[in-house]
């Protein structure tokens, strides 16, 4: 395949890519010179159906072995089932020995929703001939999935639409210079298929720092957990997501909808390498079973509601989290800290949340305080303070315990033994504090010392939250590998860190032992995630508020109980580009003032605002330069504002799975050239951030999709993009392009010091009128932390507003659910600003001037008429007090 593909222009990063392309196929290549490829697949020796015709079972048998790579399994099961009706999964296991696979006390499988599961015993469809010589077929009329085995030699399967007929999945031929598409050995398992090149674009297959959203092809994607800077491009870093999604322009016939898209899972945690070509993907595990899942869509927000059905949706973050944080690895003392949080104060910048990192420990000993430097009653000081002026404090957590017999944590570890084995002792690794074991968190047991830890801990000083650091595993040595062991050296070599690099390398060796006998080889892709949900519950018990955590490492399915950062990004124009969301200023390596302030500009929009540097790097708090200073108030004042909103989309991420920043696609997927765009991005349905990636630039060119678009710092500039296009903006030293899209409501509060000053301050409503038809927004309210977000206890509102202009009209109204919270708390309104009036609109309304907004109000039963018969410049209307819901 390497020969046969066209050489590329020589730029920079396609000679890397090149580079990555052919070390990843090294090794078939040597086997092809052999003329031996890397299997010879599988044929289906008999089929049977579930009744229901939901799914189907085939056995298969080994066509032949092949030399590379270990010993093939000789028999395989393949079931197919139609899960709901917008999920087919494909599983094909040894039928023989039971094989690793993720357990479901690990990861759950939310399978249990009955909304969407089909009925039984369907009535037949012309294409349920479950019985032709060629084919067997799984599909039922009220799914758009099919699942077609192919009776061939080799065998081989294809999914695809019902609706459109397009395949989604085509695994049914051979590939010539790559052994066939289906490999089934001990320790590598491959799984490859066609895509339509000129139509698919893929996104997704992190975590990887990548310079574009969507996937270049001719590329390596490597899944191995690892503590890699995320400067570093294209290589393995922190977390492991075997899932993409595929967006698909419409065919030559135009029967598949512009922007179709659907989503793939391969449910597996060894590491793999996944090659993308364009015209193929080819997945290479080192171990466990293929279990693909196939999510229908047809929206990019709806497979991320189908993903997250199966995996588990995002945890609830506390409402004070989406205030700004400041944090630095090289704190020197309690003053020191003190005097960040007195600089903010004075400065006038709003701080929500100080963070220390690994520097408060002694010795770096978790749960323990430099006594000295950080001693435990100036700590508990500091706390008190932050927490009397609405302010919070989280600390980091490093996995490994050290090694020392006066240390009550490492002796209480012992005692429960739940550290991480190999050769039958705790397994000896290196970090910050020196020699360490690693708790174990596939151990039930684990969760309770951890816990326990945590307990004591917080008992002596009343931290808001924790950051897992370093949990991939990081290990500063590298343990020799036990001779012989296909574990440690397995024969495939992933493509770790871009070079091949053992598995092992500066982690937990992979014949390591965790609870159960389940090996690090299969396991060590799960350590964050582990980790994340023993920290959640723990804080969750503690605390019966909605922990917020913070990790580093990350598996599918982490979005359930913790955050995540980028890691260690660099102080660099570039690393700004590739941030969301990334530490504010850059992480590593001395950051200036022009690069801070537009870093602040973008990351006032992240989801989570954090500013933070390394140690020995000159100092980036906000307010250390006059013109930052200047423009994070700026910029976090038009935040604070926006925190209703922001929260409402962390209830929208919790409920339904679409992440609050979303590439520009997800709203406009019918739209290609939306799926090109890297340097934009939308938070919500509605809002649109533009950065300035360079330095010395004060204009960018950016892309707005069709529709009218709204400057939110300055309502009257406008941006109409009739079917989509680019425009050049002013972007100014101290400014930031963000627009509101028309159609949308925001529920704004007003500016102020702390999230919590900030909850207290009246509505306002930002209607932006859509010129064809209804806008619409929605606020969710809630304590900001009880456990669950709109959960049973009914302490919460969601409050959906609508807006129209109609005869001389413009009417606002909402309906809520469970309103009476809102009512109850006495939030209220104070001002509704209408923009968006077009010609349309003003044809209705004689003697009305375009563009200019609102006229007065009368209160309706339920609803705010507008009367447009004035003939107004820009007026907002600052009404008496409207409770909300309106
Ligand atoms: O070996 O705790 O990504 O945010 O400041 C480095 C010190 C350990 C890596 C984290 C970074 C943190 C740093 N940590």
């Amino acid at each position: 395949m390497g020969r046969k593909r066209p050489q590329p222009p020589l730029h920079l990063h396609h000679l890397l890519f090149s580079f990555l392309f052919c070390c990843s196929f090294s090794v078939l290549c040597f086997s092809n010179a052999k003329n031996e490829p890397v299997g010879y697949g599988y044929r289906v020796r008999s089929v049977s159906f579930d009744p229901s015709g939901k799914s189907l079972t085939a056995h298969l048998d080994l066509i032949k072995p092949s030399p590379v790579f270990g010993p093939d399994v000789r028999n395989l099961n393949l079931v197919a089932s139609l899960e709901t009706s917008d999920r087919l999964r494909i599983r094909i296991t040894d039928s023989e020995h039971q094989r690793w696979e993720i357990p479901k006390e690990i990861l759950p499988r939310h399978t249990q929703l009955h909304r969407r599961v089909l009925p039984q015993n369907h009535p037949t469809s012309p294409e349920d001939d479950h019985n032709s010589p060629e084919n067997n077929i799984v599909s039922h009329p009220k799914s758009d999935l099919v699942f077609t085995l192919r009776k061939t030699t080799p065998f081989g399967f294809i999914v695809s639409r019902r609706s459109t007929g397009d395949i989604l999945f085509d695994a049914s031929s051979d590939i010539s210079d790559a052994g066939t598409f289906l490999v089934f050995k001990d320790q590598y398992l491959q799984v490859s298929s066609a895509l339509p090149i000129l139509r698919s674009s893929l996104y997704g297959l992190g975590e990887h720092t990548k310079k574009t959203f969507k996937l270049a092809r001719n590329q390596t994607l490597t899944l191995w957990n690892a503590d890699i800077g995320s400067a570093n491009l294209d290589v393995n870093l922190y977390g492991s997501h075997p899932f993409y999604m595929d967006v698909r322009l419409t065919d030559n016939r135009g029967t598949v909808p512009m922007g179709t898209t659907h989503g793939v899972l391969l449910l597996n945690s060894n590491g793999m390498d996944i090659v993308y070509t364009g015209d193929r993907i080819t997945y290479k595990a080192i171990g466990g079973v293929v279990d693909l899942y196939f999510f229908a869509g047809p929206t990019p927000e709806m497979v991320m509601q189908q993903y997250t059905e199966l995996i588990g949706r995002p945890a609830p973050m506390p409402y004070w989290s989406f205030g700004f944080h400041q944090c630095r690895y090289g704190y020197r003392n309690v003053s020191d800290v003190e005097g960040v949080v007195a600089g903010y104060a004075k400065a006038g910048i709003p701080l929500e949340v100080m963070w220390t990192d690994i520097d408060y420990m002694d010795a770096y000993k978790d749960f323990t305080l430099d006594p000295i430097n950080f001693p435990l009653d100036k700590m508990k000081k500091l706390v008190d303070t932050l927490h009397q002026n609405g302010q919070k404090y989280v600390l980091i957590l490093d996995p490994g315990i050290s090694v020392n017999k006066t240390y009550g944590t490492y002796r209480r570890g012992m005692e429960a033994d739940i550290f991480i084995k190999r050769d039958g002792i705790p397994y000896l690794g290196s970090v910050w504090p020196g020699p360490v074991y690693f708790p174990d968190f596939v151990n039930p047991a684990t969760e309770i010392f951890w816990g326990g830890e945590i307990k004591i801990f917080r008992d002596s000083l009343p931290i808001d939250g924790l950051w897992l650091d370093m949990n991939e595993l990081s290990n500063f040595i590298t343990s020799p590998p036990t001779p012989l062991s296909t574990l440690d050296d397995p024969p495939y070599k992933i493509d770790n860190v871009g070079v091949r690099r053992p598995i092992n390398n500066n982690t937990v060796p992979a014949t390591s032992l965790h609870f159960g006998n389940i090996t690090e080889y299969n396991a060590h892709n799960l350590y964050g995630l582990l980790e994340s949900k023993a920290t959640n519950a723990a804080l969750t018990k503690l605390t019966g508020k909605r922990p917020f955590i913070l990790t580093r490492s990350t598996f599918v399915g982490s979005g359930k109980y913790a955050a995540h950062w980028t890691g260690d990004n660099a102080a660099t124009w570039d690393d700004l580009a590739y941030s969301i969301p990334a530490d504010i200023c850059g992480f590593s390596g001395d950051t200036n003032e022009e690069l801070c302030r537009r870093w602040v500009q973008l990351g006032a929009f992240y989801p989570f605002a954090r500013d933070h540097s390394e140690k020995f790097t000159i100092r980036q708090e906000l307010y250390v330069w006059d013109s930052v200073a200047a423009t994070a108030k700026k910029v976090l004042g038009l935040r604070y504002r926006l925190l209703p909103y922001f929260y409402t989309l962390m209830y929208e991420a919790h409920t339904k799975g679409v992440p609050i920043a979303r590439p520009l696609f997800f709203s406009f997927p019918q739209d290609p050239k939306t799926y090109e765009i890297n340097s934009q991005f939308l938070i919500g349905k509605g809002v649109m951030v533009s950065p300035v990636l360079k330095p010395g630039e004060v204009s960018i060119k950016a892309y707005f999709p069709s529709g009218n678009w709204f400057d939110l710092f300055n309502y009257s500039n406008v941006v109409s993009a009739d079917s989509g296009k680019y425009t050049t903006l002013d972007a100014p030293p101290d400014h930031i392009n963000v627009h509101v899209r028309e159609g949308n409501i925001l529920a704004m509060q007003g500016e102020a010091m702390t999230t919590k000053a900030a909850r207290k301050t009246p509505f306002q409503l930002l209607v932006v009128l859509s010129s064809s038809g209804i806008s619409t927004g929605e606020v969710f309210l809630d304590d900001g932390e009880e456990v669950e977000m709109g959960g049973g206890g009914k302490n919460w509102s969601l409050v959906k507003f609508y807006a129209r202009v109609e005869d001389k009209k413009a009417i606002v109204g909402s309906k809520a659910m469970n309103g009476g919270f809102a009512l109850s708390q006495q939030w209220i309104i104070d001002r509704v600003t209408l923009i968006g009036f077009t010609k349309a609109h003003a044809k209705r309304f004689k003697g009305f001037e375009v563009n200019t907004n609102v006229g007065t109000k009368t209160l309706g039963d339920s609803m705010l008429k507008l009367d447009l018969d004035g003939n107004r410049k820009f007026v907002v209307m600052e009404t008496q007090k409207l409770s909300l819901p309106i």
